[in-house]
């Protein structure tokens, strides 16, 4: 399907650094890109209630590496899915009475605007899961050569057996230490069926789910039915990323059993040779946005929308710059007040660089470059965007109603390029 229309991204003065994430399966700071084309797949959304402030928040820390990288001198090669047919989606447009296609296109088209009003550079690859279904059969397939598949009552599962290295993302030797009991609660949690009589193992997730009355269905060697989420995800990174790729990128809901799992299947399809990797080199994961006190979750309903807020005439870059206020790995609260600090925040960068107000300072203005030097430094650190940030609200508060016309171009440019905030 069609990403949205990108914004354009000016050049900085020389290379930026290489940067590095700190890796949710080690605990480890990594470099984010192995080689010259740094690669990108991002989990999309499930395209009903979106785009909530905690969808942009995901999306904008990963423009943070996008945006690095390029400047770091990469190519970016950059995929990203949209689950347009799943259990949730279904259920939604059941419970509305509409069309599960046209609210999958609706909200979908929804978060393309969103997207493009927040000034995310767009992937290059969109990959709804309905057009994905030969992409995910041929997987499929792979997985079953492999011996890994059972059924069940004419589902088709995956057993997590298959995989001696199962648990190495989120498992009892990661950095996330869950033990088995936990992972169980979890998978319940995000849309498993810990409980269904017959598995091999409570936690084997379905591959292909047979036709039921009233759903939608397509046909596979495993006959009528639609795909499981995990090799959905599993699938479109293998076709359009190459089955080993450097960065994994998603909410720290998706730690367990998404991303373990998305793995876990590439590992067993496409076994890597001693040595390598498959799928995924680092996992960045980014902490959830609270509101009224909860996750802000589409199963809550305490959604706060960033269309919604488009609509009322809130600036997207506000918008923005409130997300870049948090470090994307720490959970956070959205409220009014971040708003609105933001907003001041803004409007006080776009004094300082105003051309109009140019040179209105009494005191000397310092310069703009030791400003895209420390921007640059804090976004190779782990996508540190609070730093950033306070590099260029120090500089501003310096520069006051106005700077000489070349640091403010820096500056513009800076803010531009590499936190996405065009001023
Ligand atoms: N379609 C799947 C991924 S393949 C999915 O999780 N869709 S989603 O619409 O539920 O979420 C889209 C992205 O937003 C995911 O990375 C998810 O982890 C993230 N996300 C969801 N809720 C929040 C939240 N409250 N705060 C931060 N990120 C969130
Ligand atoms: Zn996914």
């Amino acid at each position: 399907m069609d990403a949205w229309r990108a914004a354009d991204v000016p050049v900085l003065p020389g290379p930026g650094p290489e940067p590095r994430l700190r890796d949710t399966a080690t605990g480890e700071l990594a470099v984010a890109a192995a080689g010259k084309t740094a690669s990108l797949y991002a989990c999309g959304i499930t395209p009903y209630d979106a785009t909530h402030m905690g969808h942009a928040a995901t999306y904008v820390a990963w423009d943070l590496l996008v945006r690095a990288w390029l400047d770091a001198g990469h190519d970016v090669s950059y995929t990203q899915n949209v689950t347009d047919v799943d259990d949730p989606l279904l259920e939604r447009a059941e419970r509305d009475g509409e069309d599960w296609r046209e609210l999958a296109e609706r909200e979908t088209e929804r978060f393309r605007g969103d997207m493009e009003a927040l000034r995310v550079v767009p992937p290059a690859h969109l990959i709804g899961a309905v057009e994905a279904i030969p992409v995910i059969d041929k997987f499929a397939e792979r997985l079953d050569t492999r011996g890994s598949l059972y059924e069940l009552e004419g589902d088709v599962y995956f057993a997590r057996s298959a995989d001696a290295e199962f648990g190495a993302l989120s498992g009892p030797k990661s950095a996330s230490g869950l033990s088995v009991e936990q992972m169980t609660r979890r998978f319940g949690a995000m849309g498993g069926d810990p409980e269904r009589a017959g598995k091999k193992d409570p936690l084997d997730p379905i591959i292909w789910r047979a036709e039921r009355p009233g759903e939608p269905f397509w046909d596979s060697r495993f006959g009528r039915g639609r795909p499981g989420w995990h090799v959905e995800c599993a699938a479109i990174a293998a076709e359009y990323l190459g089955t080993a790729f450097d960065v994994q990128a998603g909410g720290s809901d998706l730690v367990f059993p998404h991303h373990e799992f998305s793995g876990s299947h590439t590992r067993v399809a496409y076994p890597p040779e001693p040595g390598e990797h498959a799928f995924a080199r680092v996992y960045a994961h980014s902490g959830m946005v609270a509101y009224q006190g909860e996750k802000m979750s589409k199963s809550l309903g305490n959604l706060v929308f960033v269309s919604r807020l488009r609509e009322s005439g809130t600036d997207p870059m506000a918008i923005r710059l409130a997300l870049l206020a948090h470090h994307y790995r720490s959970d956070w609260e959205w409220t009014d007040g971040v708003l609105a600090e933001a907003t001041q925040r803004l409007a006080r960068w776009r004094a300082a660089v105003s051309a109009a107000s140019g040179a209105g300072s009494a005191a000397p203005v310092p310069p703009a470059r030791p400003v895209l030097d420390t921007v640059r430094e804090r976004l190779a650190d782990d996508l540190d965007a609070p730093g950033a940030v306070a590099a260029i609200d120090a500089w501003a508060a310096a520069a006051g109603a106005g700077a000489p016309e070349a640091e403010a171009a820096l500056i513009r440019d800076t803010a531009d390029a590499l936190l996405g905030i065009a001023l």
